[in-house]
């Protein structure tokens, strides 16, 4: 497979990154572990299945025809489960080629860059099957693995490779501060190795920044950064 973006994770950020990307027309495919698409999306608040975004999100809730709820002003309280799925409708009709139950595994690396995937179907990556896996290669990868950043964590383990961050490495990320947290997240949506884009809380793990809780606006526009960044460089 040729894809000219590979995105690892069906979390918010993935999805609205692959939305954007399929809806320009690119080859564009997401590749998540479980069975349901949507990541931390669907729990909402500690199960309550409520989330919030904040008016700087506003504009990609208009995008996908979601209407919040103004909690207090500049704060939307949405029905996480509308919300899921609906963000993986609108992707899937705009181009998105979702693959569920398919784990990344490793990278492939050309030319010290990160040129595609290393894919497995899930069972034999849980039960650590010795099954070899099969490559795809894309012009770029974006981690949307969410706070545990396992495409780069991956490739800094396995590659010793030094990333664009304060440190070199995975800063790893910090406690509860949600309105830094928010920014961040956009802020440290970023290429971090060539090839390689971080996205949504794998951003904020890799780069150092703050989590947010149930706050979803950045995690929307992290996405949409994503694509913006690698649109423009394809
Ligand atoms: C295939 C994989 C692999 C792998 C993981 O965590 P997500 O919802 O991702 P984000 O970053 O778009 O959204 C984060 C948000 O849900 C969140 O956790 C917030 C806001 N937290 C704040 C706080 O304070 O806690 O989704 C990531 C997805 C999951 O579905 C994983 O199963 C999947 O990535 N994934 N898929 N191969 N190796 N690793």
């Amino acid at each position: 497979m040729e894809l000219d973006v590979a995105i690892v994770g069906g979390g918010p950020s993935g999805l609205v990154a692959g939305y954007y990307l399929a809806k320009a027309g690119k080859r564009v495919a997401l590749f998540e572990r479980k069975l349901s698409i949507g990541g931390g999306l669907w729990g909402g608040g500690m199960m309550f299945n409520a989330i919030v975004v904040q008016e700087a999100g506003k504009h990609l809730l208009d995008e996908f025809g979601l209407e919040g709820k103004e909690y207090a002003s500049g704060y939307y309280v949405l029905d996480a489960v509308d919300v899921t799925t609906t963000l993986i409708h609108k992707a899937v009709r705009a181009g998105l080629q979702i693959f569920n139950l398919i784990a990344m595994e490793d990278v492939v690396i050309k030319h010290e860059r990160v040129a595609g995937l290393v894919i497995n179907w899930s069972a034999v990556d849980t039960l650590k099957w010795h099954v070899d896996p099969i490559t795809l290669h894309a012009r770029y990868v974006i981690d949307g693995t969410g706070h545990p950043a396992n495409v780069t964590e991956v490739l800094v383990r396995k590659m010793g490779v030094r990333l664009n961050t304060s440190t070199g490495g995975i800063v790893g990320e910090k406690s509860m501060e949600a309105g830094q947290g928010e920014l961040q997240t956009v802020a440290n949506t970023r290429e971090v190795y060539p090839g390689l884009y971080v996205s949504g809380m794998a951003a904020n793990a890799v780069y150092g920044g703050y989590r947010m809780g149930p706050v979803f606006g950045g995690m929307l526009l992290s996405g949409q950064k994503a694509a913006q960044e690698i649109l423009a460089r394809l």
